[in-house]
């Protein structure tokens, strides 16, 4: 096969996630009821605001500034687990991070598949947030050993969905023809069933165990269960949602809102119950419900160091000391006020937060820069000072912990928090994803190196060039 013929990963990933999002907009109509609110608040915002809109048209598509920006799957197994990382692997997505959500009371551990390349994620930035199932942490051995056997027996990938990723592997790529059946196969992986693997007695069993549990073990497959479109302003459409007749969850996670964002804020409609058939013993089937299918919003900020992200765990977990944000909204307003107090102590403007080593930037040359010629090198701060070089914030592209548990939470049904023994497991989550996640921090700062270094090779090099 010529090798120009295969079409780029960047595009099926851009074909893929534009396939789920029609499909899941006819699967949960409230989601897209979500996304008119968040094109219309980003529309609204963008008209008001020039100078935004002149930063993004520089930056970014605007015309995509409303699409999914990553969505969320449960598996069951580590073969599962594997085979996802080879299909995502097709479509530029990469293992990146690792979060044990255990500490927060949620049986599972995660990473989130996403293009880790500039040009890529510019040209799609879709992501996965891919929870594994952790078996061991169920109690009940007999439960745990019945759950294994359900599991074990699924087969969550059309085989012809396997046939293509082998072929991608083997051949490098996949051509136009292909890379169509790959997308729409592919899909069906993430499709929701209506109908249960599983007898309502068994349901019930596993959701006592933990709801998580019931939805992972009792289908056919691991239903995409959120989408997130980006929003220009979280607030409003947070504010917003109830008129448009669909219930957010009680806070917006993250940081408050700020001049300067920092990681990522999110929130979301709260999971809708939907009818589901279990099996029954006659072979016939046994109307019942489940919930798990939300929708979700989210903005970015910048990515944070590790003294950065530390500052943000610390100033967090002091805000929930004193407001713990109940389920029921019933404190949403003091736990705001609390939030906004304590992260009073966490700078404020791009130079503050750049001197104190809290962010991640890139460095590039100001039009003064570009014209002048060094003899040598100098250090970035004074080049910075002399108004040759210019910095600008890295977009967090990854995820939060305790956000996600957040977010897991409030569509678990509320009230549903168990409490597990925490372990942190991530060398068993990368024997099982059969490779190592990449490390988020090492990623940042190796963007922000890059960027520094061609600066001062730049700078030099237009001496070199006379
Ligand atoms: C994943 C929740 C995590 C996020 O945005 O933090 C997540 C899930 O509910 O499966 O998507
Ligand atoms: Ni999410």
């Amino acid at each position: 096969m010529k090798e120009n013929s295969f079409v780029s990963a960047d595009d099926i990933r851009s074909a893929f996630s534009a396939a789920m999002s029609v499909m899941y907009r006819e699967e949960v109509p409230a989601y897209g009821t979500l996304m008119e609110l968040v094109a219309k608040v980003n529309g609204d915002t963008l008209a008001a605001d020039a100078a935004l809109r002149g930063r993004l048209e520089a930056t970014d598509t605007l015309d995509r500034i409303s699409e999914e920006r990553h969505g969320a799957i449960r598996l069951g197994t580590p073969a599962e687990l594997s085979m996802m990382r080879r299909v995502f692997a097709v479509m530029g997505m990469y293992p990146v991070g690792y979060y044990d959500l255990s500490t927060a009371g949620v049986p599972v551990h995660s990473t989130a598949f996403r293009p880790v390349g500039e040009a890529s994620l510019k040209r799609n930035p879709f992501r996965v947030f891919t929870s594994l199932l952790r078996l061991d942490l169920i109690a009940d051995e007999t439960l745990r050993a019945e759950a294994d056997a359900i599991l074990k027996e699924r087969r969550i990938f059309t085989p012809e969905a396997i046939e293509l990723t082998e072929k991608a592997e083997r051949d490098g790529g996949l051509d136009k023809a292909d890379a169509e059946r790959f997308v729409a196969q592919v899909l069906e992986t993430f499709r929701w069933h209506d109908t249960a693997n599983v007898s309502a007695d068994m349901y019930k069993r596993l959701h006592d165990a933990h709801r998580l549990i019931a939805d992972v073990v009792s289908f056919k497959g691991p239903h995409i269960n959120h989408l997130t479109p980006r929003t220009l302003d979280i607030d409003h459409v947070q504010a917003l949602m109830p008129e448009y007749g669909i219930a957010p969850k009680a806070v917006v996670e993250g940081p408050p809102t700020r001049n300067c964002p920092i990681l990522l804020r999110q929130t979301s409609f709260k999971a809708l119950e939907e009818a589901v058939s279990f099996r029954d013993a006659e072979d016939g089937w046994k109307a019942g419900s489940h919930t798990a299918r939300f929708g979700e919003i989210e903005q970015r900020g910048i990515a944070l160091t590790p003294k950065g992200r530390g500052l943000y765990d610390r100033l967090l977990g002091d805000s929930r000391k004193i407001v713990r944000p109940a389920a029921d909204g019933s404190n949403a307003r003091d736990y705001e006020t609390a939030l906004t107090e304590a992260f009073k102590s966490f700078p404020d403007s791009w130079a503050e937060i750049r001197e104190a080593g809290l962010g991640y930037f890139s460095y590039s040359l100001t039009e003064k820069g570009r014209q002048t010629k060094l003899p040598g090198r100098r250090d970035l701060e004074t080049l910075i000072a002399d108004g040759l070089v210019q910095f600008d914030p890295i977009v967090y592209e990854d995820f939060l912990p305790v956000s996600a548990a957040g977010i897991f939470q409030s569509n678990l049904g509320d009230g549903a928090q168990q409490e597990f023994v925490a372990s942190p497991n991530q060398k068993r989550f990368e024997a099982d994803l059969g490779a190592a996640v990449l490390d988020e921090f090492a990623h940042y700062a190796g963007i922000e190196q890059a960027s520094i270094e061609n600066c001062l090779k730049a700078l030099t090099a237009a001496v070199a060039a006379e």
